[in-house]
C-alpha cells in the first residue's frame, strides 16, 4: 500500500514537471529556434549593443538571434581611418560578442563607395587603388580569418538601371576592381563565404545588372558564394513574384541567397508623391509623419501580413536561403526614423521601441 502511494506521488510529480516544461517552452519561443533548421536569423547591431550597454536589449538579442552584422562600425571610415592606421577596437568586440554567444558573424563591408574615410576618396589612379585594396582587404579579412563566416566583399556597386556606379573604385580601375576584391578576400580567408550585397536587386532591371556583375566576377576567376538582397522594403512592394524570381535567378547561378538588411517602412515616401519636388523639405510635415504616438491597428496588421507572406516565401525556398537578417533589433534604433526624412517615427521591425514583440513577430513565429 505504502509503495503504491509512493508510486502515485511520483507519477503526479512527473506529470506536473512535464506540464511546466511545456508551458515554459511556449514562453521561450524565439526566432532563431523557430527557424533553426531553415536559415540563420540575424540582426544588425549598433555600437552600444556590441558593448552590451543596455542589459534588456542584450538579453533580447541573445534570445532571438543567431547571426549578427555590425550596422556601422566595420565600415571603412571606422576601421581604416587613415592610410597607415586601422582601428579594430569595436570590430574586435563585435567578433568576440558573436563568439561568446555562439552566433554566426557576418562582415559588413569591405568595398563600398559610402562611409569611406576622406583619404580614400582622394585615391587617384589604378596603381594607388590596387595597393589600397590589397592592404585594406588583406588586413581586415586576415585578422578575422576563421572567425567571420561571411563577408559583403562589395556593397552597392550598381545604379538603379543596372550599370556600374561611378564610384572612386570604378573611376580608378574600371570594372576590374570587382574581380580583384573577390580574389583578395578569398586569398585572405579561403573558407569565408563571399557575397555581393545590394538594395533593389530584386527589381528586374537592376537584377539583370547584378546577374551580369556576378557573371563577370566568376568569369574573371573571382570566388563568389552568395548574393545579399538587402530587403529595405515597403508594405506593398516589391511584389512576392519579383522576390521569388530573384531567389530563383540568383540560385540558378550557383549562389546562396541571403536577405541581409530586412525592414519594412510603413511611412509615406516623398518619391511616392507623384509630381512632388523631392528636394522639398519634408521635415516637420505632419502628413509625412502620420504615427508619432503609435501605430494604428490597421497598419500593424498590414505589417504583420506582409512579414508573414515574406517568411512563407522564404520557407518555400529555404534550401536556397542561408540567412535572413533584420536591419536593427527594435523600431527605436532603425535608420528609417531618419531616412529619407529626419526625425520621423517608423515601425519597420518585429520589436517596438520598448522591445515588445509586435504582431508581426507572432505572425512569423506562428508559421
Ligand atoms: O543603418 C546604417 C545607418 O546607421 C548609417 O547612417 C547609414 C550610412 O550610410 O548606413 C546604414 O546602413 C546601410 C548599410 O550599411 C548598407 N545598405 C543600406 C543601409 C541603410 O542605409
Amino acid at each position: 500500500m505504502k509503495l503504491r502511494n509512493q508510486c502515485l506521488v511520483f507519477v503526479c510529480l512527473f506529470m506536473l514537471s512535464s506540464y511546466s516544461l511545456k508551458k515554459e517552452k511556449s514562453y521561450t519561443v524565439s526566432l532563431k529556434d523557430v527557424f533553426k533548421d531553415e536559415f540563420y536569423i540575424g540582426t544588425a547591431l549598433s555600437a552600444d549593443q556590441i558593448e552590451e550597454k543596455a542589459p534588456k536589449e542584450d538579453s533580447l538579442i541573445r534570445k532571438e538571434f543567431n547571426a549578427i552584422t555590425a550596422e556601422n562600425i566595420m565600415k571603412s571610415m571606422f576601421v581604416h581611418p587613415q592610410k597607415d592606421k586601422y582601428d579594430f577596437s569595436l570590430a574586435d568586440k563585435f567578433v568576440a560578442y558573436g563568439k561568446k554567444n555562439k552566433m554566426f558573424v557576418h562582415g559588413h563591408t569591405l568595398i563600398w563607395h559610402s562611409q569611406l574615410a576622406p583619404w580614400m576618396r582622394k585615391i587617384k589612379d589604378s596603381v594607388e587603388m590596387k595597393a589600397f585594396m590589397k592592404d585594406h582587404i588583406n588586413t581586415i579579412v586576415s585578422r578575422y580569418k576563421g572567425r567571420i563566416g561571411s563577408w559583403d566583399v562589395v556593397n552597392e556597386a550598381l545604379n538603379e538601371d543596372g550599370t556600374l556606379r561611378k564610384s572612386v573604385f570604378f573611376n580608378t580601375m574600371g570594372d576590374k576592381y570587382l574581380v580583384d576584391a573577390f580574389k583578395l578576400a578569398a586569398k585572405a580567408d579561403p573558407k569565408a563565404e563571399l557575397y555581393y550585397n545590394d538594395y533593389n536587386i530584386e527589381e528586374p532591371v537592376k537584377r539583370a545588372g547584378a546577374i551580369n556583375l556576378i557573371k563577370k566576377i566568376k568569369a574573371g576567376g573571382g570566388k563568389i558564394d552568395g548574393v545579399g538582397i538587402q530587403g529595405h522594403w515597403r508594405l506593398n512592394s516589391p511584389s512576392l513574384n519579383e522576390i521569388e524570381q530573384s531567389i530563383l535567378d540568383y540560385s540558378a547561378l550557383g549562389l546562396k541567397v541571403a536577405f541581409t538588411e530586412l525592414d519594412i517602412t510603413v511611412l509615406p515616401n516623398p518619391g511616392d508623391l507623384r509630381g512632388a519636388d523631392v528636394n522639398q523639405n519634408f521635415q516637420g510635415n505632419k502628413k509625412m509623419n502620420p504615427y508619432p504616438n503609435g501605430l494604428p491597428d490597421s497598419i500593424q496588421n498590414k505589417l504583420a501580413n506582409r512579414y508573414e507572406s515574406l517568411f512563407r516565401l522564404f520557407l518555400k525556398h529555404k534550401d536556397k536561403i542561408s540567412r535572413v537578417t533584420f536591419w536593427g533589433v527594435h523600431d527605436g534604433q532603425s535608420w528609417l526614423n531618419d531616412w529619407p526624412i529626419k526625425g520621423r517615427t517608423n515601425y519597420p521591425l518585429l520589436f517596438d521601441a520598448n522591445l515588445k514583440q509586435k504582431k508581426a513577430y507572432q505572425s512569423i513565429t506562428n508559421l
